[in-house]
């Protein structure tokens, strides 16, 4: 039985669609032209206004969004409701310098959980499942829209957040969930652990899985559903445009859906910003025409990936993406936490190093690690040997406080790193994220 959470907008015919998205994009331009400065400005710099835009046919002529345009803008610029309007904040992982915050009013909250809800019941859930949820919570966008979207579906909703894994399985048998939302090297790490602990999937109740946050293969695909016994599902999202559930997987697995009642998507050429057309490589754009307090217009995500609208054997007619590709940026995704080889720099040179370092990034069971070679100044070798704790511990410190997660760090002679005669590689990532 096929079964929908929506199905009237989930299988809603094109032309549907298409009309929602025309008169929803109007009214929103109009409304952020008229309530946010910051964009008002950038429209004025390119020459529109909202009587441009008539219907999606328009939405090239509106300008682009970046993170820089966020950071900018931060805190306030880019909201178009009063701060007393809004009642949540989310925001990204562990970055500072680079921080997202994005504000959300009730009725923001409501459209997120649904979208997180059409995925969970993409995922055959209804309200005789358990839905345990290992994303974390807090300012990460994981836990919440996944937590909210199980109420809405009405799961007993189990909001465990990450870590504590032997507890997760105790919970998982003792509660007998049947469905598990976390990042899918977390999915791994708890199949691994609970088969060292002895048990086997019979020990457990979990039939599917709502993996997302982070980069993962086909291959990795299979072995969690061999490890868990259970159906993996994709889910992907972003904090600047709502959270998880932008898009999600259906029992197709060949894609995931684009919730397009309230995201318009674009694929554009990331060096010119020209609009590719349909089945093109490029970067994801989106624009957000059902949010009220900060709809972002026109959002360049860098991620990379392909649009497809062919008919889905499951019903659903909103178009598809592929599984992200890769970054038009040099964002890595490290245990799910946004990491720029930028803030590295930072704090390296903060703290007297030389700009000479190497990120090593790879997945040992699953797990990703992070190592940073360093090199010592000369005035620094001469005082320290690269077995000093307090020097390692110092620049650890900082660099867990900056990146939200703790590396490894190698201290190194002078001049032990290859000097590059072009651009310098920086970061060495052995993971293997897509197929
Ligand atoms: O990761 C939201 C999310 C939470 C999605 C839980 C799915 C599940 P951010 O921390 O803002 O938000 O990171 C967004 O993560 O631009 C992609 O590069 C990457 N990403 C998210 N989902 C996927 C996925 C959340 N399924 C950034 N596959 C995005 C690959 C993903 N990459």
């Amino acid at each position: 039985m096929k079964r929908y959470y929506q199905p009237e907008i989930e299988c809603a015919p094109y032309e549907q669609i298409k009309a929602w998205q025309d008169e929803r994009l109007v009214k929103q331009v109009k409304n952020v032209y008229e309530n946010n400065t910051y964009y008002r400005k950038l429209m004025e710099e390119k020459g529109v206004t909202p009587d441009d835009i008539q219907s999606t046919e328009d939405l090239h002529k509106l300008p682009f969004l970046t993170k820089a345009d966020l950071r900018e803008a931060y805190p306030y610029g880019l909201m178009s409701r009063p701060l007393r309007d809004c009642v949540r904040i989310q925001s990204t992982s562990g970055t500072t310098g680079r921080r997202v915050v994005a504000f959300y009013t009730q009725h923001d909250l409501d459209l997120w959980e649904e979208c997180c809800a059409r995925a969970i019941v993409a995922a055959g859930g209804t309200k005789d499942d358990v839905c345990q949820v290992c994303y974390g919570y807090g300012l990460f966008t994981g836990g919440p829209g996944l937590n909210g979207g199980s109420h809405k579906v009405g799961c007993l909703t189990l909001p465990m957040s990450s870590g504590n894994t032997e507890r997760q399985i105790q919970f998982m048998r003792d509660l007998g969930s049947t469905i598990l939302c976390c990042t899918p090297s977390y999915a791994a790490y708890i199949g691994e652990t609970l088969h060292e602990m002895g048990f086997t999937t019979d020990d457990i109740r979990l039939k599917a899985g709502i993996f997302g946050a982070e980069p993962w293969t086909e291959e990795m695909r299979r072995d969690i559903e061999k490890s868990l016994g259970i159906k993996a599902y994709d889910i992907y999202g972003l904090t600047e445009i709502s959270g998880p559930g932008v898009s999600f997987e259906c029992e197709e697995q060949t894609g995931m859906h684009i919730n397009e009642d309230h995201f318009i998507a674009e694929i554009i050429d990331p060096e010119t910003g020209e609009v590719l057309p349909e089945g093109s490589k490029g970067e994801l754009v989106f624009t957000s025409i059902t949010k009220e307090a900060f709809p972002l217009l026109r959002y360049r995500t860098r991620d990379i990936c392909i649009l497809k609208r062919e008919k889905c054997s499951c019903g659903r007619t909103h178009i598809k993406m592929t599984k992200p590709m890769g970054r038009s940026d040099d964002m890595l995704i490290i245990r799910g936490v946004n990491v720029f080889p930028s803030q590295i720099e930072a704090v390296l040179l903060k703290q007297g190093y030389a700009p000479n370092y190497q990120i090593l990034v790879d997945r040992v069971n699953n797990t990703d690690t992070l190592d940073i070679n360093v090199e010592l100044t000369s005035e620094q070798f001469t005082k320290y040997s690269e077995d000093d704790t307090t020097l390692k511990k110092n620049l650890t410190d900082a660099l867990k406080t900056m990146l939200g997660i703790r590396p490894k760090i190698h201290l190194l002679p002078p001049k032990s790193i290859t000097r590059s005669e072009g651009k310098a590689v920086r970061v060495i990532d052995k993971r293997k994220l897509i197929d």
